[in-house]
């Protein structure tokens, strides 16, 4: 038994937020957000390591348009750290939307990784809150694990998985995106924007 089987690769699997929330009949629905549950499943076989990320934000979070007098969701707010997308509230702490979709085989995570509990910033990313500073500890994880080749996917395309894989890809990581596991809200444009950027950023885009 010499050869190593493809499966047998080192990668990590990020599942990026395929929560209640982000599916169809969810806070903030993403079209076909649950249609790429069975497909990830399918995926966890192959990877050395299986990491889910959970957006969890508490009540009254700044991101949440209900949480500034008289904006709507999908209006724009400048924030300390920059302009934010104001969106519906979505993924609260402990909330039925904010769990992992039940037929994502969550079960099989090594580690889940919250982000976006900070009141005060927002965090689509799995590796730093939109400050672009604060880290949420992924990086240290994947380092001591050993694990530098990281395969992305899951909700939503254009911000949480986009964020995500150009964060890894600036810090070092070897990062493929497989965008037929992927959906998008696709907000203004976001999708084209995000594909661009996560290009420019040396990830890899697998499933066009
Ligand atoms: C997300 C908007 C707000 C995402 C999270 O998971 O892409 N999008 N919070
Ligand atoms: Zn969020």
């Amino acid at each position: 038994m010499s050869d190593a089987l493809p499966h047998a690769l080192p990668h990590a699997l990020i599942v990026i937020d395929v929560q209640n929330d982000f599916c169809p009949n969810g806070a903030l629905a993403v079209p076909e957000g649950d249609e790429i549950v069975q497909g990830i499943n399918a995926m966890m076989d192959g990877a050395q390591a299986v990491i889910c990320t959970q957006d969890w934000h508490p009540k009254g979070h700044s991101s949440f348009a209900s949480s500034h007098e008289g904006k709507a969701p999908y209006e724009y707010i400048a924030m300390p750290y920059g302009s934010q997308v104001l969106w519906p509230d979505h993924c609260v702490q402990g909330s039925v939307g904010a769990q992992l979709h039940k037929d994502l085989h969550h079960n099989r995570a090594d580690l889940i990784v919250r982000k976006g509990y900070n009141p005060a910033i927002d965090s689509y990313s799995a590796f730093f809150e939109n400050d672009r500073s604060t880290p949420t500890g992924l990086e240290g994880y994947l380092r001591t694990r050993g694990l530098t080749k990281l395969v992305m996917v899951g909700l939503a395309t254009d911000f949480c998985v986009n964020y995500s894989a150009v964060d890894a890809a600036n810090l070092g990581f070897e990062v493929e995106v497989h965008m037929n596991l992927c959906r998008a809200i696709d907000l203004y444009g976001s999708l084209a924007s995000a594909v661009n950027g996560m290009q420019d950023a040396g990830v890899v885009l697998k499933g066009l």
